[in-house]
C-alpha cells in the first residue's frame, strides 16, 4: 500500500518559489558506452543513451476539478487512474476544454492571489532501479504549470516556471527494483503570474521526463568558454564535477585535433583549456560546429562521455552597432511558439527540425523563442541549421499591464517577486549557455517594471557576455539594457532610426531590435518591406522578428470546424481569434504572409544601375551568393524575352549582370539554388500601358448595357452581368479596429441608386443604411474600336470614409463561368502593400481557387497589378476585362464580402449561386493595425472623392 500525503501547500505559498530543486545546469546527455553515443545524434541521443532513460510513454492519471477533491492522504493503490500519454496536455486529451486568452489570467488579477482551489492532475508511473549504488537524477523538461514530486510515498520537492528544467535527486527516495513516482501538477500557483503568455493555457506534463542515472564520479555540468584573441580562439572548458574517486578528464575536440587530460579529484578542478585555435567561426549562414567530448575516467576506464556540439562566435556592441563576427548582421527572424494544433505545447523532435527547416526554407535567419525557452534540442537544431537564437525567459505579467497602470508593475516592481524572476532567468542561461546559436537572452516579454529585471540583468552580466533584449523597459526610464527593444512600431519612427536623424538622441546610442513586428495575423502582414528595408539602410538597425510563425489552433478530426480558437471551448474569459495570427497554418503550410517573408528576406537583391544593367547584391556577410538567376522580361501582356544566368558574389557586395533592362516594363526574378527556389523579385519600370482609340457612342453589337434603379445589367453576348459600385470588404483581421469605423458607417450596407442619366454617362449614389449620400459616382460608357466597352469611373463626391477599404465595381455572373485566366501579380492573394511574394505573370485557376481559406474568412482572393483578366466557361466563353490607363485590383469569389465579414469560420461560408468579380483601383493596405499600425498614407484613403477607375469589357 503506497500512501502520500499530498502537499497542497506548497503550489500557494508564495515564499515558496522551488524545494529541493537541484541547481540548475546545461543540458546534455551523458553516454558510458562510446559505441553507443556513436550511434546517436542531437535527434536521438535523448532517447538512446545508457545513462538516461527516458519516462515519456504511457503514465497513470488521475484528474481532480479541485484541489478540495483530491484526498488528503491518497492511495495510489485504491485511486482510479486513467492512462494518459506523457508528454501531453490536459486539454488535448479531454480532461479540461483548451482555453485561449491573449493578455490577462484566466482569474481576476490580484497578485499573488490566484484561486487556488484550481484543478490538479496526479501523474503515477513506476521505474525500475537495477543498481542503488548509482545516483538518479529525475529531469523535468516542461511541465506547465506548479509540480510537486513523490516517490515511493516521499515528497521530494516542488518546482515552478513551467518551461525550465526542473531536477530532483532521488537516490534518498529509491529502492531496488520498483519505484512509484508520483508527480502532481496544480494548474496555477503563485508563479502562474508570469506566465501570462498569449497562447492557449495548457497544463501537464508537457516535454520530455528524464532519469538520470550516473556513478560515484559523473560531470554535473560544464561551461563552453569561447575567447576571441588576435584572429584566433581561445576555448575553455569549465566543469562540475561530483566526484568520490581520483579521475581523468579528457576534453578533446577531434576536427581541430586537440585534445587534453587533466587528472581531478574531489577537492577540485580547474577548466581546461586551449589557446590559438584556428577556427572557422559559427554563424547562421555557415553554421560550423565541433564536436566536443569531454570524457570521465577512472582507472582508465570511461565512466563517462559527454558530447556536445560547440562553436566559436563573437558578439560585440561597437557604439550603436550589433556585431556578430566583427559584421554588423542583421536578424530576419521570425518569432517562434511551441505550437501543435493537435498537441498543445508538446513538440517532438521531427515537430521542431521541421519548423527550423521551414525557418531555412523561407530565408529566416532568427528566432525568437517567445516567450519561454523551447525544449533544449530546439536549440541544438539551431546550432545546426543556422539560426540566430533570441532565448527568452518563461516571464510574462502582462495580465498586470491589463489592468491598468496602477497594477502593471504589481510584479516587476515588487523585490517579493524577485526571487522567481531570478530563477527563471538563471534557468534559461545554465540550461542553454552552451549554445552558439544563443544571440541574444531575453528577459521575458511584457512584464512591465524594470527593477526586477535590472537584478535579473546584473545577474546576467555577470555570467555571459551575450547581450540582454527586454522590451518591457523601453517604456519606461530604463530604457533599454543592450540594445534598444521595441514592438510595432509606427514606420515613421523606424525611418528615422534607420536614416540616423529626427528621433532624440537616446535612440541612437545603442543597436535598434524589434522583437516583434508585421503582426502576420490572417491576409498579411503589409509593409513588411518598409521595415525590411530600414534594416537594411541602417546600421544600427538589427532587424526584428515577425509576429509569429505560425496560427494556434485546435484540430478536430470529425468536428463542425477544422480548427477552433478562443471561444469556441465555452472560455469564460477569451480572445478569440488573436491566437490565429501566424505566417503558417497550424499544419505549417505558408500563408501569403510567409510567402511574402521569404522574398523580403531574400538573401540577394537586384536593382537595375546607371548602365542599364541589373545588379546584384549578396546580402550575406559571410558567405557568397551562389545562384542560378532565372529572369523574364514582360512588355504589357506579353512575355518578351527570357534566360537565365549564374551569379557568385562575394558577401556584402555587388556584380553587374549583363542583363539588361529594355524592351520591357517589368523584369522577373527568380534565384534558384539547384532546383530550390530561394526568392524572387521584380523590378518595375515606366510603362504606357494599353491606351486603345475610343469610340464614343458606338457600341458593338453583341454587348449591351441598361442602367437600372439599383445596377446597371450588362449584357455581354449572352451572359448576363449585374454591375454595381463597392467600397466595402470583408475586415482583414489587421482590420479589425478599422472596421469599427466603417461600422459607424454601415458600409456592408452598401447599395446604390440612379440619380441622373444622361445618353451613356449615368450617376449613381451610394448609401449605407446610415448614410444616404456615402459618395457619388459617375459611370460613363463608350464604345471601342476593336469591340468591348469602356467603363470610365470617377467618384464626383464623398463623405470622409476613415481608412476607405475599398472603391471598385463588381459584377454578378453565373457561376459556370468558373475559369480564371489573368495577367497581373502572383497566384496567391495580395494588395498594394502586401505584394513583394507576388510576380507579375499569366495566371490560371479555378474562381473557387482564388480565395485563401484563412481559419477566420476575410477578403481573401484579391490580386493587384492586373492588367487582363479572363473569366470563362467550359466551353471557353466568357468575359475580358483589361486595363484602361492603369492596372486593376482583381478578384473572383463565390462569396460576397458581407458573408465573409459575418462567418467566423471558413465552414460557415455557404457557396452564392452566383461569381463575383470584383474589378477596384484601390483597396486599403493590410498593414498590422489589429497589434501596430495602420497603413500609412500611400496604402490609405480617407475619402474617395477623385478616386477613379477604367477598364475595357469584352464578350469572349
Ligand atoms: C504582443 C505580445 O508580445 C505577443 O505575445 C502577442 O500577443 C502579440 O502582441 C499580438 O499577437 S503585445 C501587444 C500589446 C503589442
Amino acid at each position: 500500500m503506497m500512501i502520500y500525503k499530498l502537499k497542497n501547500s506548497n503550489y500557494k505559498t508564495f515564499e515558496t518559489d522551488k524545494e529541493n530543486v537541484l541547481i540548475p545546469r546545461s543540458y546534455f546527455i551523458p553516454f558510458s558506452d562510446i559505441e553507443r553515443l556513436a550511434d546517436t545524434d542531437i535527434r536521438t541521443e535523448r532517447y538512446n543513451s545508457d545513462m538516461v532513460e527516458v519516462l515519456s510513454g504511457e503514465w497513470d492519471f488521475a484528474y481532480y476539478h479541485k484541489v478540495s477533491e483530491l484526498p488528503a492522504s491518497f492511495d495510489t493503490e485504491k485511486e482510479r487512474f486513467d492512462k494518459v500519454s506523457v508528454p501531453s496536455c490536459w486539454q488535448f486529451t479531454g480532461y479540461e476544454n483548451p482555453c485561449y486568452i491573449n493578455a490577462r489570467y484566466e482569474f481576476k488579477c490580484d497578485p499573488p492571489k490566484f484561486p487556488t482551489n484550481c484543478s490538479v492532475g496526479v501523474y503515477r508511473r513506476f521505474f525500475k532501479i537495477e543498481d542503488t549504488a548509482l545516483n538518479y537524477t529525475l529531469s523535468f523538461l516542461g511541465v506547465a504549470g506548479a509540480l510537486d514530486v513523490f516517490v515511493n510515498g516521499r515528497y521530494v520537492g516542488y518546482s515552478e516556471g513551467s518551461h525550465n528544467t526542473s531536477e530532483f535527486e532521488l537516490n534518498e527516495f529509491i529502492t531496488e527494483g520498483e519505484n512509484e513516482l508520483v508527480a502532481v501538477v496544480h494548474k496555477f500557483s503563485n508563479g502562474t503570474y508570469l506566465e501570462c503568455q498569449d497562447m492557449f493555457r495548457n497544463n501537464g506534463i508537457f516535454r520530455d521526463v528524464l532519469l538520470y542515472k550516473t556513478g560515484d564520479d559523473s560531470i554535473y555540468d560544464f561551461e563552453v568558454k569561447t575567447e576571441y584573441d588576435n584572429s584566433k580562439y581561445n576555448l575553455e572548458i569549465l566543469p562540475s564535477l561530483k566526484l568520490k574517486n581520483e579521475c581523468a578528464l579528457t576534453v578533446s575536440v577531434p576536427e581541430l585535433e586537440i585534445s587534453k587530460s587533466v587528472e581531478v579529484s574531489p577537492e577540485g578542478i580547474e577548466g581546461v583549456a586551449f589557446n590559438g585555435l584556428e577556427v572557422e567561426e559559427w554563424s547562421a549562414e555557415l553554421p560550423k560546429l565541433y564536436t566536443l567530448l569531454i570524457t570521465l575516467s577512472r582507472e582508465g576506464q570511461a565512466v563517462e562521455i559527454i558530447r556536445k556540439n560547440i562553436g566559436f562566435k563573437r558578439i560585440e556592441i561597437k557604439g550603436n552597432i550589433f556585431c556578430f563576427n566583427g559584421k554588423p548582421i542583421k536578424l530576419f527572424g521570425v518569432n517562434h511558439h511551441d505550437t501543435d494544433s493537435k498537441k498543445g505545447f508538446v513538440m517532438s523532435v521531427e515537430d521542431m527540425e521541421r519548423d527550423i527547416k521551414i525557418f531555412k526554407e523561407y530565408n529566416v535567419n532568427c528566432v525568437r523563442t517567445s516567450h519561454y525557452p523551447p525544449d533544449p534540442t530546439f536549440i541544438d537544431l539551431c546550432d545546426e541549421y543556422g539560426v540566430y537564437v533570441v532565448d527568452e525567459a518563461d516571464i510574462e505579467a502582462h495580465g498586470c499591464m491589463s489592468e491598468g497602470p496602477l497594477k502593471a508593475g504589481a510584479c516587476s516592481h515588487n523585490p517579493k517577486w524577485k526571487p522567481r524572476y531570478l530563477d527563471r532567468v538563471m534557468r534559461m542561461f545554465e540550461r542553454d549557455k552552451n549554445h552558439p546559436s544563443i544571440t541574444m537572452w531575453s528577459l521575458g516579454n511584457e512584464a512591465w517594471g524594470y527593477s526586477n529585471q535590472d537584478a535579473c540583468y546584473e545577474a546576467l552580466k555577470k555570467v555571459t557576455s551575450i547581450p540582454v533584449h527586454y522590451e518591457g523597459v523601453v517604456h519606461t526610464r530604463r530604457f533599454a539594457y543592450d540594445v534598444i527593444s521595441q514592438m510595432y512600431p509606427w514606420q515613421p519612427h523606424l525611418k528615422k532610426l534607420a536614416d540616423g536623424k529626427g528621433a532624440g538622441k537616446k535612440w541612437y546610442q545603442k543597436p535598434y531590435f524589434l522583437c516583434e513586428y508585421a503582426h502576420a495575423m490572417g491576409l498579411g502582414a503589409g509593409e513588411l518591406e518598409t521595415y525590411v528595408s530600414a534594416f537594411l539602410r541602417g546600421d544600427n538597425m538589427m532587424g526584428g522578428c515577425i509576429w509569429e510563425f505560425a496560427d494556434h489552433a485546435v484540430y478536430h478530426e470529425d468536428g463542425k470546424y477544422k480548427y477552433t480558437y478562443g471561444g469556441d471551448h465555452e472560455e469564460k474569459k477569451h480572445d478569440g481569434n488573436f491566437c490565429v495570427d501566424g505566417l503558417f497554418y497550424p499544419d505549417r503550410t505558408p500563408h501569403a504572409g510567409a510567402l511574402q517573408m521569404k522574398n523580403c528576406y531574400r538573401p540577394v537583391r537586384a536593382r537595375a544601375n546607371e548602365n542599364g544593367k541589373v545588379e546584384f547584391k549578396n546580402l550575406y556577410y559571410f558567405k557568397n551568393a551562389a545562384f542560378n538567376v532565372r529572369w523574364e522580361k514582360y512588355s504589357n501582356t506579353a512575355k518578351t524575352a527570357f534566360g537565365e544566368t549564374d551569379i557568385c558574389i562575394e558577401p556584402q557586395c555587388a556584380f553587374e549582370s549583363d542583363i539588361d533592362i529594355k524592351d520591357c516594363d517589368t523584369l522577373v526574378i527568380r534565384y534558384y539554388d539547384g532546383e530550390r527556389e530561394i526568392a524572387g523579385e521584380q523590378l518595375e519600370f515606366l510603362r504606357a500601358p494599353f491606351v486603345e482609340q475610343v469610340v464614343l457612342t458606338q457600341f458593338p453589337d453583341n454587348i449591351t448595357f441598361r442602367a437600372e434603379k439599383d445596377k446597371i445589367i450588362l449584357n455581354l453576348n449572352g451572359i448576363e452581368a449585374k454591375l454595381s459600385l463597392s467600397v466595402y470588404r470583408a475586415p482583414l483581421d489587421n482590420d479589425r479596429y478599422l472596421n469599427k469605423v466603417w461600422e459607424r458607417l454601415a458600409l456592408s450596407t452598401e447599395h446604390i441608386e440612379l440619380l441622373k442619366a444622361e445618353g451613356n454617362t449615368f450617376t449613381y449614389r451610394i448609401s449605407t443604411k446610415r448614410f444616404k449620400n456615402l459618395a457619388k459616382v459617375q459611370l460613363m460608357f463608350t464604345g471601342f474600336n476593336s469591340g468591348g466597352i469602356g467603363i470610365f469611373i470617377n467618384c464626383l463626391d464623398s463623405n470622409p470614409i476613415p481608412f476607405a477599404p475599398r472603391f471598385g465595381v463588381t459584377l454578378e455572373i453565373p457561376k459556370e463561368y468558373e475559369n480564371v485566366t489573368y495577367f497581373g501579380l502572383g497566384d496567391r492573394q495580395n494588395l498594394p502593400d502586401f505584394r513583394e511574394h507576388a510576380l507579375l505573370g499569366e495566371y490560371s485557376c479555378k474562381v473557387d481557387d482564388m480565395r485563401e481559406k484563412y481559419i477566420m474568412p476575410q477578403e481573401s482572393s484579391m490580386r493587384s497589378g492586373v492588367r487582363l483578366a479572363k473569366v470563362t466557361n467550359g466551353e471557353g466563353r466568357g468575359i475580358c476585362i483589361s486595363e484602361y490607363e492603369k492596372p486593376f485590383i482583381f478578384s473572383a469569389d463565390r462569396f460576397t464580402s458581407q458573408q465573409c465579414a459575418l462567418a467566423m469560420h471558413q465552414e460557415e461560408l455557404e457557396l452564392q449561386d452566383f461569381t463575383l468579380l470584383h474589378i477596384d483601383s484601390y483597396q486599403l493596405g493590410a498593414a498590422s493595425g489589429i497589434c501596430g499600425p495602420v497603413p500609412t498614407k500611400p496604402y490609405r484613403k480617407n475619402s474617395l472623392k477623385g478616386l477613379k477607375l477604367s477598364f475595357k469589357v469584352d464578350a469572349i
